[in-house]
């Protein structure tokens, strides 16, 4: 299947599934799930859900069978937007095309549905009906694996190195840190529960441990460029805000050519790495080119 319809048509997939696993509008409390939904909703490309997905058919696995994580995964990925975009962080008024969530909502709101997002993925990780098919000690180690890229040593982390690097010189290896813990990990880690709720064996979880991590770090360096060359129509976010705010990213620390250069070796890292997958991999092998080349 061409890419395009690939993403069109597993992306429709996890919508249909976050839409029924969502709180619907019309739930007590109102005001808490509109703004929950209104940021799920708001037109994301749910690139971690689809690598999850992706991950588990190429170890022979279904879309199925990693659904309700994938779901988890997309929350988590949401409640970290919207935190990110409050006044005390990026104080940002634009997000997926809309504004956002403190913007549309207030800032209390917000919070609660950034707080709420995240502790039902995890209600949803942890659902007995959803996990049926999954045996009990793979489950309990994708819960543990997603809240630690998702925790202070994972995303969270990164995070506050982020805004403590703030208008501050840093080194390479700070740069690194902060772009492998505050995005590459949620990318590793869809791909690494896609390899596991799909039951992949050791030697294909290990390839695609490979392929996630170089994959995520790509991801956040063809961010760091999207943000000085992108579109902001396109991308759905004003543009040039790194810059403005003395944010570490690769363009400042290494020149855009450079950043290029890099993302595009990571690119080959993480095509090389599903080698062992063979043919089973070549939605993974669209992806990470598509993680590279995107407009948005
Ligand atoms: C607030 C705990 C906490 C963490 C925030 C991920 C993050 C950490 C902040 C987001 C800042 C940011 C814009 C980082 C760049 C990488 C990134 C996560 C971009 C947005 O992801 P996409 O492009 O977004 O997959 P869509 O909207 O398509 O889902």
């Amino acid at each position: 299947m061409e890419l395009r319809n690939y993403l069109q048509n597993r992306s429709a997939l996890v919508d249909q599934a976050l839409d029924r696993w969502l709180p619907a509008k019309n739930i007590l409390p109102f005001s808490l799930h509109q703004s929950m939904r209104y940021s799920v909703f708001a037109g994301g490309k749910r690139l971690r859900p689809i690598l999850m997905i992706a991950a588990s058919e190429a170890v022979g696995g279904t879309a199925q069978q990693v659904m309700h994580a994938a779901c988890a995964m997309e929350m988590i990925h949401t409640y970290s937007l919207v935190h990110d975009d409050l006044p005390a962080m990026d104080d940002d008024d634009l997000r997926r095309g809309r504004p956002t969530n403190h913007k549309a909502y207030d800032e209390a709101t917000a919070i609660l549905a950034g707080d709420a997002l995240l502790t039902e993925a995890f209600r949803l990780l942890a659902d007995a009906d959803a996990n049926r098919s999954i045996p009990p000690t793979t489950a309990l180690k994708v819960i543990e694996l997603i809240a630690r890229y998702s925790g202070s040593q994972g995303m969270v982390g990164g995070q506050i190195v982020d805004m403590e690097s703030e208008g501050k010189e840093i080194d390479f290896p700070t740069l690194e840190y902060i772009h492998t813990h505050k995005t590459g990990g949620l990318i590793l880690a869809s791909v690494q529960a896609g390899a596991m709720l799909g039951g992949g064996n050791e030697e294909q979880l290990a390839a695609l441990t490979r392929f996630g991590g170089a994959a995520g770090l790509a991801f956040q360096i063809t961010d760091d460029i999207l943000d000085i060359v992108g579109d902001q129509a396109e991308l759905g976010k004003d543009i040039g805000m790194d810059q403005s705010r003395g944010k570490a990213t690769y363009p400042a620390l290494l020149g855009l050519a450079e950043a290029r250069q890099r993302a595009d070796e990571l690119r080959d890292i993480a095509l090389e790495a599903l080698a062992p997958l063979g043919s089973a991999a070549e939605t993974l092998q669209a992806l990470a080119r598509f993680i590279v080349d995107r407009h948005y």
